[in-house]
């Protein structure tokens, strides 16, 4: 089933410039790209995107950390879009994320983790809009939905 998710190249990965890396991962994949973005994030919208993890001990870090740098904002819709970026992102500790995976073959830490991916349709449905308005969503047909 189709279906969006929202993928952040967070700020470690920008200044790493890891984005053309991990852009060419997701489109080879077979994920079509309908809305992307270099930008900041203010410390509102990253509080908003953090709100689940609001009382534990790394969110002050968390927001500092997004906050930090430029981040690339992509929005992507493909053939289980969600499971299918989590699986190719890793596991959230870049020590032990599978080798092959995003995390796995580009991050050692987990806070400093390059990539956000969302976790189930009701995050995606949250995290959008901080990220994304109506008008930035390109919808259009790649034409070669038959190839995958
Ligand atoms: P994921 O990004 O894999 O969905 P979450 O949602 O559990 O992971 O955590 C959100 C972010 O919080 C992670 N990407 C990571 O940067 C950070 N984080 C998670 N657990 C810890 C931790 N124990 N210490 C520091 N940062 C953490």
């Amino acid at each position: 089933m189709s279906e969006r998710t929202l993928v952040l190249i967070k700020p470690d990965g920008v200044k790493r410039r890891l984005s053309g890396e991990i852009i060419k991962r997701l489109e080879s994949k077979g994920l079509n790209i309908i809305g992307m973005k270099l930008m900041k994030v203010s410390e509102e919208m990253a509080r908003k995107h953090y709100d689940v993890h609001k009382d534990k001990v790394f969110f002050k870090d968390l927001v500092s950390y997004i906050t930090s740098g430029p981040i690339v904002a992509i929005l992507l819709e493909g053939k289980s879009a969600i499971s299918v970026v989590r699986t190719m992102t890793g596991a959230t500790d870049g020590s032990k994320s599978a080798p092959g995976t995003i995390r796995g073959d580009y991050s050692i830490s987990i806070d400093r983790n390059i990539i956000h991916a969302s976790d189930s349709d009701e995050s995606f449905m949250h995290e959008y809009p901080i990220f994304f308005s109506k008008n930035e969503i390109i919808e259009f047909q790649y034409g070669d939905e038959d190839l995958f």
